[in-house]
């Protein structure tokens, strides 16, 4: 067995009978009351969820086994004479809750190396799409194209012990993971670069060999991808990329379905594609006031035009989080490193600088703050990828590094078929009603 699988198999068993032991104890023990808001306010914050990878503060943001942003730059290993973290390492913490050394990190980077072949089937089915379908929905497509592959399905079908499901999720994971980045850059090519597709790089780690494939040229590129490729990995689990992931998952499908469910989510403006929507926006508003820097007062009166057409402004509050978003702070600062000057940089600069004030003033917004879809498009643009459309399937590949080892966790653990209950309004009322009339007698 691999080091890594091993090391899973250790630590999921030990919890997996401690969690036994735990509910046979505690198991009535509540650990939340829902309100009416929650139950029509899309159930923030109701705890009904194990996710064992990251969590999410609402002030401090996202930890992953405990670990800020700013503590995984330092910790995690990085490519030989390289600052940014790799998240070859971050999806060895997800998934085992250890820190990897150099060489845990350079075997997980070589695994993904030789799973990496993607069947032929999905690249003729890419190239049956019409060139103008949304990369999203192309993404989609080419994971459940991959389907075919899926090691969790075949064994199923042939009897497999559910003792065994966590063995073939981890596989199918691990295959699915390796093979994304070069799905994705043949999707970028053939859409905004006449299939011109590029070879992978076997030298380069994971977020690199992306990069190259992408056809972006630069080490500081390659820096920014292994960034941008951790940060995006995961946000505990109730985000709808993950909660889509999980619930998919529960009901055994494969981890390619499970995951195509996750992207469906995330290529939602509320979510993922709102990366997309912020750069959109920002050109948009450069263009209708004919200028490529405009002053504070010319961005506050479009914003104030923006949200008087009855629009969000894109990149801009938050679900959980009530603090700028550390993922935001990690671009900023990686920007403020190695591409002070930015054009477009310095208005999403002095975005973050009259937003937030705007947007407080409206008495009704929970979070004024940017999350992480308010920086990244300028940071792209700088590098040469303009394609905004494209930003999504970016989020995407990283995206998959949380919510498939998540996968792992949950088949490792046993968690059943997920199946809350729904209720009809009129039930709701009854049960105001019968309280209102308790509290009275
Ligand atoms: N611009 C304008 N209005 C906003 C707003 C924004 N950026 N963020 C929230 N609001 C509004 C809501 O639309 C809601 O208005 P109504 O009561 O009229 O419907 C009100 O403020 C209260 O919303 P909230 O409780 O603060 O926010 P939610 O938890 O309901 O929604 C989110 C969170 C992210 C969907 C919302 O802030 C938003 O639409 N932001 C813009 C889109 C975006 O950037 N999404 C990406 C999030 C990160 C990610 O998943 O990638």
């Amino acid at each position: 067995m691999d080091p890594l699988k091993q090391k899973f198999q250790e630590k999921s068993e030990a919890l997996k009978i401690e969690i036994k032991s735990f509910l046979k104890e505690h198991g009535n023990q509540k650990v939340d009351e829902v309100t009416l808001k929650q139950v029509f306010g899309g159930m923030r914050g109701v705890k009904s969820m194990v996710w064992e990878t990251s969590q999410l503060d609402p002030i401090d943001g996202i930890r992953f086994r405990g670990q800020s942003i700013p503590e995984l730059r330092e910790l995690l290993p990085k490519a030989e004479g390289g600052k940014e973290p790799l998240p070859e390492g971050l999806f060895w913490l997800m998934l085992v809750g250890e820190l990897p050394t150099e060489a845990e990190t350079k075997w997980l980077c070589d695994q993904w190396k030789n799973r990496s072949a993607v069947p032929d089937h999905t690249f003729k089915v890419l190239d049956a799409l019409p060139k103008d379908c949304h990369p999203m929905t192309q993404l989609c497509i080419a994971v459940t194209s991959m389907q075919t592959d899926s090691i969790f399905s075949r064994r199923y079908s042939e009897g497999m012990n559910k003792n065994e499901y966590w063995d073939a999720t981890y596989e199918d994971s691990m295959n699915l993971i390796a093979r994304l980045p070069r799905i994705s850059a043949y999707i970028y090519r053939r859409t905004y670069h006449n299939g011109d597709h590029i070879a992978p790089d076997f030298t380069l780690d994971w977020g690199a060999n992306f990069a190259h494939m992408l056809g972006i040229k630069g080490e500081d590129f390659k820096s920014f991808m292994r960034l941008y490729l951790t940060i995006h990995a995961d946000h505990e689990g109730g985000n709808a990329s993950a909660h889509a992931t999980h619930l998919v998952g529960s009901t055994l499908s494969d981890a390619y379905h499970s995951f195509t469910g996750g992207m469906h989510a995330l290529a939602g403006p509320l979510h993922g594609l709102a990366n997309q929507e912020v750069i959109k926006w920002i050109f948009k508003m450069l263009d209708s006031l004919g200028t490529r820097s405009p002053s504070k007062a010319q961005i506050a009166e479009y914003v104030n035009g923006t949200l008087a057409n009855g629009q969000v402004i894109p990149g801009y509050g938050h679900a959980v989080l009530r603090q700028p978003d550390p993922r935001f702070i990690a671009q900023k600062r990686f920007s403020e490193e190695y591409i002070p000057d930015g054009e477009i940089i310095k208005v999403v600069w002095n975005c973050f600088e009259v937003i937030p004030e705007i947007l407080k003033g409206l008495g009704k917004v929970k979070n004024p703050w940017p999350n992480v879809d308010a920086h990244s498009g300028a940071i792209l643009v700088h590098y040469g990828l303009k394609e905004y459309s494209y930003y999504t399937v970016l989020f995407g590949v990283s995206r998959a590094l949380g919510v498939l080892s998540s996968l792992c966790w949950s088949r490792a653990l046993g968690f059943p078929l997920e199946r809350p209950k729904s209720v009809t309004y009129s039930m709701i009322k009854k049960i105001v009603e019968e309280d209102i009339s308790v509290k009275s007698q």
